[in-house]
């Protein structure tokens, strides 16, 4: 028989640096949003990579930021959950900015989890000149004693085999804790929320992605088609005035782009009903950051009551009449 291993590969880094692009890369399907705004990512999200041999559970992680806020602290609760009894590290640095006090601080984050940990230089591809990368990698090496280092490029792919291969010579012997097609946990609900979310980043700036929340609000499964109506919660009437857009037409773009990532992801047709609602201070308010957390709605061992609660994405069925041509 030959050796089999698996294990749990945390993601981590500054905001912004790359670390949900890697994870969607590695695992070669889109299990986490992606924008070029920081603290895109909330909450650990799970990418699970099945190859002949070795099976690899991916935590994408926030960002490491300080934690002003009662949303910040959620986050950085994640991100200590993440460094938690890990079996690797792998630290995300987006390789065109120098080392600042902010790295040294995540780094310091990094040290009280000892575990090993690989250094992933990121975004090579904007930078003009490799030499670059020397003075970064040796002030890493002297704030951080990385098993590895790897440049490479979380958008094209480059240096990624090589990264994986070195991932999986350091996982321990174990069996697959998941079937071989299985991806993440997150329920369909979530990743509903998680794609309008990511267009309205895309489509904002300033304050405006830090203020949106999405929420769930009505799922029904029809033959044909599954129709959904979420909720787009801003802080300030004049951020819905910029998402709802003239005569609607912003809304109306977010929710278009949404409804087809999501048809071509999950492989059937959507009806996708948006609302936008002012909610002053969710971002403070325990109760609403509860609702916003599916693992703390659900839990572990919750009821399965429609597709929209089962944490397994499938790829499209090839004979599925609802299926995007
Ligand atoms: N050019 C280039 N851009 C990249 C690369 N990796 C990520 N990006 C871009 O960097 C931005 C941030 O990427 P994310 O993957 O969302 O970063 P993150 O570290 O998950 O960010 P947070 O979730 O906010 O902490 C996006 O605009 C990505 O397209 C890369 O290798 N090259
Ligand atoms: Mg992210």
């Amino acid at each position: 028989m030959p050796i089999h291993v698996s294990g749990f590969v945390s993601v981590l880094g500054r905001p912004n640096a790359g670390k949900s692009t890697l994870v969607n890369q590695l695992v070669g399907v889109k299990v986490a949003i992606v924008a070029d705004k920081p603290q895109t990512t909330r909450t650990i999200i799970q990418g699970v990579l099945t190859r002949p041999g070795s099976q690899i559970v991916f935590l994408d992680t926030p960002g490491i930021h300080p934690a002003e806020s009662q949303i910040n602290r959620r986050m950085m609760k994640s991100i200590q959950e993440a460094l938690d009894s890990r079996d690797l590290l792998i630290f995300v640095h987006d390789s065109t900015r120098p080392l600042s006090d902010a790295d040294a601080h995540a780094l310091a984050l990094l040290k009280k989890a000892s575990t090993p940990a690989i250094l992933a230089l990121n975004k090579i591809d904007r930078l003009k000149s490799r030499s670059a990368l020397a003075p970064l990698l040796e002030g890493f090496r002297n704030r951080f004693d990385f098993e590895e280092y790897f440049p490479i490029s979380a958008s094209t792919g480059e240096g990624c085999p090589e990264l994986l291969d070195a991932i999986t010579a350091r996982l321990p012997k174990g069996p697959a804790f998941f079937p071989g097609d299985y991806l993440t946990d997150s329920p369909e609900r979530f990743i509903v929320a998680e794609t309008v979310r990511e267009k309205i980043l895309l489509h904002t700036r300033e304050e405006v992605p830090h203020s949106v929340a999405v929420l769930v609000d009505q799922w029904e499964e029809k033959p044909a088609i599954t129709r959904v109506a979420a909720t787009i919660y801003v802080e300030r009437r004049g951020q819905k005035t910029i998402i709802v857009g003239a005569k609607g037409a912003m809304i109306k773009q977010i929710g278009a782009e949404a409804r087809l990532e999501l048809e071509a992801l999950l492989g059937r047709r959507f009806f996708l009903e948006l609302f936008v609602k002012v909610q002053p201070g969710w971002r403070e308010n325990p109760a609403f950051l509860r609702e916003l957390d599916w693992r703390a709605v659900y839990g572990a061992a919750a009821p399965i009551e429609t597709t929209a609660d089962q944490p397994i994405i499938l790829a499209p069925p090839e004979d599925d009449p609802g299926a995007p041509q």
